[in-house]
């Protein structure tokens, strides 16, 4: 399986750690935002990573991915099949996408995508606010939703909605921002743990690693 992105977005990481967990093999193919790469644009038709290629099969958006992986390789489960399970894992994964991802972007895009890989100044100033004001209310909503550290959302086992929620604190991470333990320590630990997940931790500790090098250490 070819996957189109770069393990910096949230949405490709999830994707990975998704193959990791079920070991199927796959070869990054590294593209950037609204890349022009045909290939890509034939595979992701909003020109949004990631996009995958399974022998010829063309697929974009995470959730879409996720699920085809799913029913092509059930095992190990990521999508339980029961009903209220099912429910909650399609919960935070949309979750993920579509609250914590439009927040945590304003700091990644502004602090790392827009200085450090399209070279222009990012809006430190929408950064600041979207951290001061708009994170701390999804915070204190997952302060009571998490579980303890090392255990699982859904379920005794580890889901999608793990993977889904977890992987956006690596862009937090990368931008800087730190989860203050006092208030939100929970989340703290249970973040920290998730990241530790080896299905996520090769992507996070390459990441990571890519920042060191470039003399951009942010987390
Ligand atoms: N809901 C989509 C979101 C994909 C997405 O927004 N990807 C970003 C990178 S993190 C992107 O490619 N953005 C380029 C653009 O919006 O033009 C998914 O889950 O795949």
């Amino acid at each position: 399986m070819i996957v189109y992105g770069s393990s910096m977005s949230p949405f490709v990481r999830k994707v990975i750690a998704v193959l990791t967990v079920k070991q199927i093999d796959f070869k990054l193919k590294t593209v950037g935002f609204q890349d022009p790469d045909p290939d890509f644009r034939a595979a992701s038709p909003l020109g949004k990573m990631p996009a995958i290629d399974d022998d010829g099969f063309k697929l974009a958006d995470s959730s879409a991915i996720c699920h085809y992986i799913e029913a092509a390789h059930p095992d190990p489960v990521l999508i339980p099949g029961d009903a209220k399970e099912r429910g909650r894992v399609i919960w935070w994964d949309k979750y993920a996408d579509t609250v914590l991802m439009p927040t945590g972007g304003k700091m990644f895009f502004n602090r790392v995508v827009a200085p450090i890989f399209m070279k222009k100044p990012g809006n430190d100033e929408m950064a600041d606010k979207a951290e001061a004001e708009e994170l701390p209310v999804i915070l204190d909503y997952l302060e009571g939703e998490v579980p303890d550290a090392g255990a699982f959302l859904v379920g005794d086992t580890l889901s999608l909605a793990d993977i889904s929620l977890a992987s956006p604190f690596a862009n937090l991470s990368h931008a800087g921002v730190t989860i203050d333990a006092k208030r939100f320590p929970r989340v703290k630990a249970w973040t920290e743990s998730m990241l530790a997940h080896p299905c996520l931790a090769g992507s996070v500790a390459r990441e990571r690693a890519f920042f060191e090098k470039i003399g951009a250490p942010r987390s």
